[in-house]
């Protein structure tokens, strides 16, 4: 086993393993999920309030403080998030176990879809397509569906991309969320700017990723970048959560380690 990573830390030095950033730049311009007031009220915008820049309010250093949303940028949804998975005793970021922060990924291209369709979702039948092709998914894996939408997160209008009917944005249906957790993952992770599709308000259950997946004290990931950069399978990926006490989400830089 010491061989293991002694042959692991040659690959990172050699490059033969590298490290792909999955994090979007977090700053005051990151797009934030707008809820119509009827449905709820909103995250505000990333706030930076300067505390000194190497002068009388600190000659040698420079520091800030943020205004900043759970929920903001690429992000990790903890089971607590969702009032279908308020009960789990480990469900918020401070008590979810750490080797779970650590896990291979299969990801679903689904890209050519999303750009023919901005309302497509994934079906439980096309995972299974998915799998025919690439292998099982195994339990204990994230599984991020590719939309190559994160190119559209330079703004919150082709980000969100609403309209008078709504957002729309690409994501899961309930039944493949439903497939997914019979298999026992890890959790769910999308590029968008929640793990649930723009339509999911008016879904069965609203919102499924979220109610089903923290239902079953599993974790999401949203406002993920650049999964073009990776295999379907193969690549292990690392998303911890800040140790905020009770949290139900923190923003996170996402790392992937590639073949
Ligand atoms: C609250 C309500 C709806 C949604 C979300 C949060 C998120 O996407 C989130 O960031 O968890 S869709
Ligand atoms: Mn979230």
């Amino acid at each position: 086993m010491s061989q293991l990573l002694a042959d692991f830390a040659t690959a990172l030095i050699s490059g033969a393993v590298k490290v792909v950033d999955l994090s979007a730049p977090l700053g005051p311009n990151t797009p934030i999920l707008y809820l119509p007031p009827e449905i709820g009220k909103n995250t505000p915008a990333l706030k930076v309030h300067e505390i000194s820049h190497y002068d009388k309010n600190g000659p040698f250093w420079a520091w800030n403080w943020f205004e900043l949303g759970e929920h903001t940028g690429t992000h990790f949804d903890a089971p607590v998030h969702w009032i279908s998975g308020k009960d789990h005793a480990d469900g918020t970021t401070d008590r979810i176990p750490v080797k779970n922060f650590v896990a291979p990924v299969c990801v679903i291209d689904r890209s050519k879809e999303a750009s023919e369709n901005h309302d497509y979702l994934l079906t439980a039948d096309s995972v299974r397509d998915w799998e025919k092709q690439h292998g099982a998914i195994e339990a204990g894996s994230w599984v991020l569906l590719r939309t190559d939408w994160y190119k559209r997160n330079g703004s919150s209008d082709t980000f969100l991309n609403a309209d008078a009917s709504g957002p729309h944005s690409p994501g899961p249906t309930a039944e493949a969320i439903q497939y997914l957790l019979s298999k026992n993952i890890i959790g769910w992770g999308s590029e968008t700017i929640g793990t649930d599709a723009g339509s999911a308000a008016g879904m069965t259950p609203p919102f499924p990723a979220h109610h089903l997946v923290h239902q079953s004290n599993r974790y999401g990931l949203a406002s993920l970048c650049n999964l073009d950069l990776l295999p379907p399978k193969g690549a292990i990926l690392i998303a911890a959560p800040l140790k905020f006490v009770n949290g139900t989400g923190s923003p996170i830089r996402a790392l992937a380690l590639v073949p």
